[in-house]
């Protein structure tokens, strides 16, 4: 831990130090303008954040530390007889920001195996909600109840130094990290196995051991969770979930509260909930149509139907991206190697060629092209994953990777508290009155 620990603080300290040269030479230089448009719109386009670990590009998809996808694909380490990338290796990408060795990930899967340990009454609080309770609010939960063990909370109040706030975070991130797959898995077989738990096998990986314990033995599926924990993993700065880590972070709240609050932003439907409601549109499709192999025609009628319900396509359209997203793209291939005659996984590919003319068609659309959520059920499905409630909790076990590596730039930087200027419709008619 010290090895990865003492790195991270060496590039902070750099990073912090050109950082404070740059804006004494160019801390007056303008980089953007602002219309009256954007401040209502979302702030779609307004530059405000500093993410240091993954930038978006609108055409080609996210980067992490400048390596697309399949550059990931190829350069991250494996695990062993394995062709898809590790989750510890992209965690060690952002935080450091440069490509892990086999060792360097190695010492990470141990790092987290040594720190998963799940205090019980996280798992009692997890079992005072209704067994009903949707997964990502008892993901929630479980993550306040862990909020216990917060060695940021404990310093803070013994009054640590301003200095140390990044050690802190550190710790917390790591722990988090390593607690987080046995939190979900334990909502999993809580909720759809009975309460059949299974125990974590010391021998695997992160996201292998994941795998393992919500019951999935297939290799396969596990090398599909190595995929999907490295792809869902961050999407630069201003997606909600990653805003608002940052944001109540910057409170100085400490790792467990600032990740809640993210992860009540992912459980929205128009940012991680729509991986659900992909599955859930096509399950009532295929209902509707009495079909699992609805034809294009077909598809394209129910699409129709869905907008003029007043509804969006699911898993379909971007705020900042503009092609087919680089995660959909992997999800296919993934699907092409390991089940390309699966009927649902034809469907989504189906989907794939007839929706986006339909949406285009429509001319307000921005990006008529599939997002990350248009695949993931149907792979998840092909193994016996059917619960697709449960798949956002997926999602935001991957996106604690990002927020949290970002948690830890953000105090190793010394980043201020958050608090951009807010108006009102009163005040903007009295600027363009000239008053
Ligand atoms: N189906 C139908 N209409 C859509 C649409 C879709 N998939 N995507 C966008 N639109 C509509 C918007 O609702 C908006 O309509 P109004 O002007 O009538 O309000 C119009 O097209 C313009 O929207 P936009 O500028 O292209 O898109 P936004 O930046 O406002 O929204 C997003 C982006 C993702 C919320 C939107 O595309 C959407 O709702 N998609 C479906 C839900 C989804 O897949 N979300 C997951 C995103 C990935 C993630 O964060 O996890």
């Amino acid at each position: 831990m010290g090895i990865i620990k003492d790195r991270f603080k060496e590039k902070g300290d750099a990073l912090a130090a050109e950082i404070k040269d740059l804006l004494k030479e160019h801390g007056t230089t303008k980089i953007g303008e602002v219309q009256l448009s954007q401040v209502y719109q979302g702030m779609r386009g307004i530059t405000g954040l500093v993410t240091e670990t993954s930038l978006l590009d609108a055409q080609e998809g996210i980067r992490f530390r400048g390596y697309s996808i399949p550059e990931l694909r190829e350069k991250l380490p494996k695990a062993e007889g394995g062709t898809e990338p590790l989750p510890e290796g992209l965690f060690y990408l952002m935080l450091i920001g440069e490509l892990p060795t086999e060792a360097d990930v190695e010492h990470l899967t141990g790092v987290w195996q040594r720190r998963s340990h799940v205090p019980n009454h996280v798992f009692a609080t997890i079992e005072a909600l209704p067994a009903t309770t949707h997964p990502m609010t008892q993901f929630v939960v479980g993550i306040m109840a862990l909020q216990t063990e917060s060695e940021f909370s404990k310093r803070y109040a013994a009054g640590m130094s301003k200095k140390d706030y990044w050690d802190a975070v550190f710790d917390d991130s790591m722990d988090l990290i390593a607690r987080l797959p046995r939190i979900a898995a334990y909502i999993y077989r809580r909720k759809y196995k009975n309460g059949d738990h299974i125990q974590p096998n010391g021998l695997l990986d992160w996201a292998g051991n994941f795998a393992h314990m919500m019951g999935y033995s297939d290799e396969s599926f596990k090398e599909l969770m190595r995929l999907y924990m490295v792809i869902h993993a961050d999407h630069e700065g201003g997606n909600v979930s990653a805003h608002t880590t940052h944001l109540v972070g910057s409170a100085l709240s400490d790792p467990y509260l600032s990740l809640a609050a993210g992860m009540n932003g992912l459980a929205g439907p128009l940012h991680g909930l729509a991986n659900q409601e992909v599955i859930k549109w096509i399950y009532e499709m295929r209902e509707e149509l009495k079909t699992e192999a609805p034809t294009s025609e077909q598809i394209a009628d129910y699409v129709k139907k869905t907008l003029e319900g007043g509804k969006v396509v699911p898993g379909y359209g971007h705020a900042v991206l503009r092609k087919t997203d680089p995660r959909f793209t992997a999800q296919m291939e993934f699907g092409k190697k390991h089940m390309p005659d699966d009927p649902l996984v034809q469907t989504v590919w189906n989907v794939y060629e007839t929706v986006p003319p339909i949406l285009q068609s429509l001319g307000k659309i921005k990006n008529p092209w599939p997002n990350v959520d248009a695949h993931s059920g149907a792979l998840l499905v092909h193994y016996g994953m059917v619960e697709y409630e449960f798949y956002t909790v997926l999602f935001g076990v991957s996106r604690a990777l990002g927020v949290l590596a970002s948690l830890c730039w953000d105090r190793v930087l010394n980043f201020p508290l958050e608090r951009p200027k807010s108006i009102t419709t009163d005040l903007v008619k009295k600027w363009l009155k000239g008053e």
